[in-house]
């Protein structure tokens, strides 16, 4: 008798895990089926999980394919339940390539081709709030956006477009997905809209995207000016949609945590603000050749300028920019100093300069210091006059950390507002006024 083992969530279950199930049948005679608890998701940074244990194991038990349902609840269970049950195989979806390798010492180990189309139908019938999503762009932030909306439940990466078919399928086929080169048949089969294209076509796709009646999550900066910024949430607010600008710092759990702190009154009254964050870039990348729109405040400024407006709020009194050009005229260290009513702040940011990425939030009482890559907050220090007292705080930030501003995307499409805050429309189009004061000094725009 050929024993097969296979694991997965099977949350809000769907066909992509009724074909997997069924397939892993068919490998062998007996199929086990190991469902995770709330527990093992949560450490291993699965989000949003809608359905409970019990349902998800009555809807693996529906299917008829399953001859023994068991629980995982930790990682290392799967070595244990192999040996245990003396399974022959271990087969788990193609999206986990790769990953599951070690298995192959104690069992033979399948991958078996994921699912690509989450039909529409199917999600209809079953009054379904899946979301397929489709990526505009193929680039190397869409590639890290995929394994990241894996582990956010209630999304399905549907497809990619690309107006150039040899891109488009090249990146569908790596991850397998749907590629397409026309925006007609993109938009049929998908519901929400990730872009993720360079800065300058973000207007016109997320336009066009509102137009057909799908949201967006756009990466940041979402735009470059600050009445495109308002036009178009006024626009999606117009038809019911969500507009959604990722800046992956602002959803990141940590980041709250240090936010709270600061606002707290703990360090006293907030009177300055500096953060820094730069990244060697290669000289042959679209930031450092595309003479326009590239650059380091418009790569980067969007993570140093978020903790200031968080702190000090939209209203500054002044903005002056500080630059360091290189030959081709493009900025590669930009600092912008920032004069509100309160206090003062600093944003600094460099592909062609390297300094120490460091967050600082001076008080009257104290300050809080967060070191690269605080932009992942994942630890941070509260110091005082007495240099003595130091207090730590910690934070779990999960891979890219995508997942977390994809997670608020979703609850705010399923009409929960609860998450608007951590980013709001306000201070997104203040950003990109300040990305529009920094183009048009540097005549750009
Ligand atoms: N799957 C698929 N096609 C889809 C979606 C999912 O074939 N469109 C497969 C996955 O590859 C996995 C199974 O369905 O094999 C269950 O998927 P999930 O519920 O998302 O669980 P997952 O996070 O993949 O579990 O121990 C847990 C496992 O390691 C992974």
């Amino acid at each position: 008798m050929t024993k097969v083992i296979t694991y997965g969530t099977f949350d809000l279950f769907h066909e992509g895990h009724y074909r997997l199930l069924q397939r892993a049948k068919g490998l062998g005679d007996y199929l086990i089926v190991g469902v995770t608890t709330e527990a093992y998701d949560k450490t291993r940074g699965k989000l949003n999980v809608v359905d409970s244990l019990v349902t998800r194991i009555e809807n693996i038990r529906k299917t008829g394919f399953a001859d023994e349902i068991i629980i995982e609840e930790s990682q290392g269970q799967k070595v244990n339940d192999i040996r245990k049950f003396h399974i022959d195989i271990f087969a788990i979806g193609s999206d986990w390539i790769g990953e599951f390798d070690y298995l192959k010492d104690f069992c033979k180990v399948v991958y078996l081709e994921r699912t690509k189309n989450i039909s529409s139908t199917m999600l209809r019938a079953q009054n379904s709030p899946i979301q397929r999503i489709g990526i505009i762009g193929t680039g190397r932030i869409a590639a890290r956006f995929i394994p990241e909306a894996r582990l956010v439940s209630g999304v399905s990466t549907q497809g990619v477009y690309n107006p150039h078919t040899e891109s488009a399928e090249r990146f569908a086929e790596r991850w397998e997905i749907n590629a397409y080169t026309t925006l007609e048949k993109f938009y049929d089969e998908i519901d929400t809209v990730y872009v993720a294209s360079p800065h300058e076509t973000h207007y016109d796709y997320i336009r066009d995207a509102l137009a057909h009646g799908k949201h967006v999550l756009c990466e940041k900066p979402m735009v470059l000016q600050r009445g495109q910024a308002e036009e178009l949430f006024a626009y999606a607010k117009e038809k019911g949609l969500i507009l959604f600008e990722g800046i992956k710092t602002a959803y990141c759990p940590g980041f709250h945590k240090l936010l709270g702190i600061a606002c707290s009154g703990t360090i006293g009254s907030i009177r300055n603000v500096e953060a820094c964050f730069t990244k060697l870039e290669n000289a042959a990348n679209r930031e450092l050749t595309d003479t326009v729109y590239g650059g380091s405040f418009t790569e980067l400024g969007s993570y140093v300028m978020l903790p200031i407006l968080k702190i000090f709020g939209k209203e500054f009194d002044e903005v002056r920019f500080d630059t360091i050009h290189d030959e081709k005229g493009l900025d590669i260290f930009t600092r912008a100093c920032f004069r509100f009513p309160t206090g003062i702040a600093v944003a600094t940011c460099g592909l062609g300069v390297k300094s120490e990425g460091r967050l600082l939030v001076a008080g009257t009482k104290g300050y809080i210091v967060a070191e690269a890559p605080w932009w992942k907050t994942s630890y941070f220090e509260v110091h005082y006059e007495d240099a003595g007292r130091v207090e730590k705080y910690s934070e779990i930030f999960l891979g890219d950390g995508l997942r977390y501003e994809i997670s608020d995307f979703l609850s705010m499409i399923n009409g929960n507002s609860s998450s608007e805050f951590k980013l709001t429309r306000g201070e997104s189009a203040t950003m990109a006024g300040i990305m529009g004061l920094f183009l048009e000094e540097e005549g750009r725009l």
